[in-house]
This record gives structure tokens, C-alpha cells and sequence, in this order.
């Protein structure tokens, strides 16, 4: 078991000794540490230097790594192999953007041409779209395009057009409709012209039961302005592994576009998922999307782990969630267009790492994956920071900054960043009672203003947010999920934990329609909404 292995033990013992230091006297008896605890690497530079760690801490989580076969796991999901054990699936989110000249096989065949194929087929719809081509059923060109999907068929598109908004063709509107909630298509179809807009219906298993009912709606909302089934195949395209629900459903099959059993949900956002990506920002920008994400694969495959942005970000992790009793962790962008990438790394890691039984299906003794949180910076700071800095919770933080903004306007960024730095530096270092009352706080008010300091972060600073950086920054994050799976020995890429609910919600569905349900709660709503 983990917590047998020495590398662990070691790592136990190395904690409580580290727990009696403070980030101040770290940094006063290593004057490199700025500089030094750094990692420089595909136009990343990583400070993670206000970590409670020494100069050992590294090398002992690389050896923990070393031990639970790290290097070894990660070979077996680049080649291909069935490391989703529950399901029985090979892992190949990497594969989606392998160069054409790569050859990666499943069950025999090279899926790299299949990917590409694909790619093209979605380039050559977006730019029909794009170039105004492709016309609704009048005759109008499409103004509008709704993104229908939820969870990874949702999260990963929704934030990608967010953070690249700068890049998209702002004559096009683009909307996302996840929720079941039937306000969410209410609301995202207001001032739009059904004549102009193209619904894109993504999910993989087309069967979603959210996905499918705000599928259907959607389908009446056209319907209800041409009254011709034809109007579907004019208005409606697919994003999809089910050609048969696809074409039943009344789309041309010519525009449905596939992937594989080999990419989650939660992985799929370079994926034929990403069309909506794609008609915003153009085939040539995704393109640039997937040589991010392709530059921090290969990082992560080969360079060295203590230079391995990945690893060391994950084993940092591992650090506080299983040494340091830390149950979240937060994501700080200090970038507007960055608002929903909290929101797309909730269930990144949590869907992938919040598991209680370990790939042999015993009951860990550990904790797993933590609770991730965030909003952009500086909103936050107004609200939750104060927690962070003075409450009684470990929170490790990632503060994510560009040096360049894409609206250069007065001091705006530069204000933007100074506060970036100055919470890494308040939360590492703190404020002492000796300077509080040497600013002449009085005696009773001191304990109030005291920071204690020695809350750790890493600082992620990048030149600009490109595609192509949001792509390294999103594969960042998704080998640091994997590097922590693999510490863990959970499986990360199964989800049987959303099913129970999903299960029971189809039943009381039933319960209402009978209008007998059992629980008295229930009765009491249809009792309400009947009314
Ligand atoms: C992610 C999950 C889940 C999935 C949604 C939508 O890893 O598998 O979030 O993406 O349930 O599924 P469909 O794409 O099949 O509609």
C-alpha cells in the first residue's frame, strides 16, 4: 500500500520537520531560493519557490513519483494502452493532437490518420460557416451559433470561447445551453433569429438526458418558425460517437462529427467537441490550440521530472493534500478572459481524482483529489482571499499571470499583475505582530491585523495568452491530474459517481408522471406545481 512504501514514510517524516519552518526563514537562509525553485520551460516560467518545502522536499516526491512507476504509467497512456480499467479504454486525449506523421495504435489500427481526418472535415464545415457559405433553410447566412452539451461536452468548449474571445469573429454570437433547467435555453436563445442560427449537438453518447431535452427543445424552437423537417438538417450539426440517435434525430450524418471511446468527456475539448472552439476562432487558431497542447504533451513525456512543469506542480500537490491536510486547492487567473478555467479544472480533477477505491479496487487510506476552486484575480481578493490569508484552512493557491494583456489600456495591467505578486508575497510572508505595532496598530487591534504568513503558491507566468498557451495550459493541468492519479492509484478516467444520481433522477421522473411518489418532499412539489 502507499502509505507503506519508504518514499512515503520518508516524505511523512521530512513533513513534520518542514511544518516547523516558515516561509520567511526559508527564503532569509537560501537567498537563490527565487530564482533557483523555478522551471523555465515551453514559455512557462514556474516560481514555485513560496512553497513550504527545502531543498530535499523535491527530490523525495520525485522519488514517491519514481516508486509508483510514474515514467512507467505515462509510457502506457501515450502507446495506447487500456489504462481505464473500469471501462476498458485505452486514454488518447494526447492523440488528438499528434502530428499526422505520428503512428499511435489501438487494437491494432493507427488512429492518428482517423484524427485527422476528422480535423479536416472540421475545417472545411467551419470555414463554410464561417464564410457565410452555409445558409439556414431561408437562405440567411448563420449569425448564431449554440453550443448544446453538458459536463466535458460543455465545460471544455464554454471556457476555450471564453478565454479566446479576443480571437473569435465578433460578428458571429456565440451561446452554450447546458443545463436541464429550462431557463438556461430561455435565456441563451434571447434575440436570436432561428434563420440564422445553427445549433451544434454535442455528446458523445447522444443520449444525455439534459443534452437530449434541450436538443429536442431547440429542435421545436426551430420547427416552430419553419415547420418543415427539413429545417433540421440546415440548422442542426453533431458532435457525436452515435450515428444512428444522430440521423434518427433528423441530422445529416455528412455533418456529424465523430471521436473515440478512447477520449473522456472531461479530455475531449480537442476533440471534434471543440467545433463551436473552432467556428469562433478559425481552423488556423485551433491549430495553434493543439500545438500548445502537443508542446506540453511531449514536455510532459520527456523532460526530466524535476524540470517537469506537470510533475512538480502535481507532486506539490500531493505534498499538501496528503502531508499537510489540505482539502482544496484554488486557481487564481489574473485574466478576465480565464473566468471559466476554474470551472473547466472543477472537473478536470475532480471527476477524474475524487475517487475513494484505488484501481484494484480496495478503499484507500489517503486522501485523493482535492476540492478546486477559483475565480480570476482581482474580483476574488474582495471576497475569498480573506480566508486564504487569515482563516484556519491550508489553501495552496496557483496564481496564473501574462506579462502581455491583449487590451493594453492606461495602468490596467500592470495594477492587475502588482496585485498578483503582492497576494503570493502577503500569503508566503505575512505581517508580524512586531510590524504591525511598529505602524502603530494599538495592542487590542494587533492580533486582528497580524497576517501569519507561510501559505504556500505557485506563480505561473506566461508572455501572452495565445491559443497555443491555453492549450499548454490546459494540457498543464490535465498530466498534473494524471501525475496525482497515478500517485493516488485511482483510476482518473472513469465517473461511475455521476451515474447513481442520473439513475435515480429517470425513476422520481417516473414516481412524478404516476403521481405517486413515495417521498412525502416530492408530493409536496407536485402538489405546489400542479396546482
Ligand atoms: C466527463 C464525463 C461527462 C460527460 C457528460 C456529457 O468526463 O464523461 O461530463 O462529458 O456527461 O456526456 P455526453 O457527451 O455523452 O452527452
Amino acid at each position: 500500500m502507499l502509505t507503506d512504501l519508504n518514499a512515503w514514510k520518508s516524505l511523512a517524516d521530512h513533513a513534520r520537520e518542514v511544518e516547523r519552518l516558515h516561509l520567511r526563514d526559508l527564503f532569509a537562509l537560501d537567498v537563490k531560493r527565487a530564482e533557483e525553485l523555478t522551471i523555465d520551460a515551453a514559455g512557462i516560467y514556474l516560481d514555485y519557490s513560496k512553497n513550504r518545502i527545502t531543498r530535499r522536499t523535491l527530490p523525495l516526491l520525485l522519488d514517491l513519483a519514481h516508486v509508483c512507476k510514474l515514467e512507467e504509467r505515462r509510457e502506457q497512456m501515450f502507446q495506447g494502452e487500456a489504462i481505464n480499467l473500469t471501462e476498458k479504454r485505452a486514454v488518447l486525449h494526447v492523440a488528438l493532437r499528434a502530428p499526422r506523421d505520428e503512428r499511435i495504435v489501438v487494437n491494432g489500427e493507427d488512429v492518428v490518420p482517423k484524427v485527422h481526418e476528422v480535423l479536416d472535415r472540421l475545417a472545411r464545415f467551419a470555414e463554410t460557416v464561417r464564410s457565410g457559405e452555409w445558409k439556414g433553410f431561408s437562405g440567411e447566412p448563420i449569425r448564431n451559433i449554440v453550443n448544446v452539451g453538458i459536463g466535458g461536452s460543455d465545460l471544455g468548449p464554454v471556457m476555450a470561447y471564453e478565454a479566446l474571445r479576443s480571437y473569435s469573429r465578433r460578428d458571429l454570437v456565440f451561446r452554450f445551453v447546458s443545463n436541464v433547467d429550462g431557463t438556461d435555453f430561455a435565456e441563451a436563445m434571447q434575440g436570436l433569429d432561428p434563420a440564422e442560427t445553427l445549433f451544434v449537438i454535442s455528446s458523445k453518447t447522444f443520449t444525455t438526458i439534459e443534452t437530449m431535452t434541450n436538443a429536442q427543445t431547440a429542435r421545436a424552437w426551430v420547427m416552430n418558425r419553419f415547420d418543415d423537417a427539413g429545417a433540421v438538417a440546415r440548422h442542426f450539426v453533431a458532435v457525436s460517437t452515435n450515428a444512428k440517435e444522430v440521423s434518427a434525430f433528423g441530422i445529416d450524418t455528412a455533418n456529424m462529427f465523430g471521436f473515440w471511446d478512447w477520449v473522456g468527456g472531461r479530455y475531449s475539448m480537442t476533440s471534434a467537441i471543440g467545433l463551436s472552439t473552432m467556428l469562433a476562432i478559425g481552423p488556423d487558431h485551433f491549430r495553434e490550440l493543439l500545438a500548445g497542447f502537443r508542446t506540453m504533451d511531449v514536455h510532459f513525456r520527456t523532460a526530466p521530472l524535476e524540470s517537469n512543469l506537470p510533475v512538480v506542480m502535481g507532486m506539490l500537490g500531493v505534498w499538501y493534500t496528503n502531508f499537510f491536510g489540505a482539502d482544496t486547492t484554488a486557481v487564481l487567473p489574473y485574466d478576465q478572459y480565464l473566468k471559466r478555467f476554474p470551472a473547466y479544472l472543477q472537473q478536470l480533477s475532480m471527476e477524474s481524482n475524487g475517487k475513494g477505491v484505488t484501481r484494484g479496487g480496495d478503499r484507500v487510506a489517503y486522501e485523493t483529489g482535492p476540492i478546486v476552486w477559483g475565480e480570476p484575480g482581482t474580483n476574488g481578493q474582495h471576497s475569498f482571499y480573506q480566508l486564504i490569508h487569515q482563516g484556519t484552512k491550508l489553501i495552496p493557491c496557483d496564481f496564473i499571470g501574462f506579462a502581455r494583456t491583449l487590451n493594453p489600456l492606461g495602468k490596467h495591467h500592470d495594477l492587475l499583475m502588482a496585485n498578483m505578486f503582492a497576494q503570493a508575497e502577503a500569503l508566503a510572508f505575512g505581517k508580524t505582530r512586531e510590524q504591525v505595532l511598529s505602524e502603530g496598530t494599538a495592542e487590542w487591534l494587533a492580533p486582528h491585523r497580524v497576517f501569519a504568513g507561510n501559505r504556500p503558491s505557485n506563480t505561473l507566468l506566461i508572455e501572452k495568452l495565445t491559443p497555443h498557451m491555453l492549450g499548454e495550459l490546459v494540457a498543464l493541468y490535465e498530466h498534473i491530474v494524471f501525475t496525482q492519479g497515478v500517485i493516488w492509484d485511482v483510476n482518473s478516467f472513469d465517473q461511475w459517481g455521476v451515474e447513481l444520481g442520473k439513475v435515480l433522477a429517470m425513476r422520481i421522473v417516473r414516481e412524478m408522471d404516476g403521481g405517486t411518489p413515495a417521498d412525502p418532499l416530492i408530493r409536496r412539489y407536485l402538489d405546489i406545481s400542479r396546482k
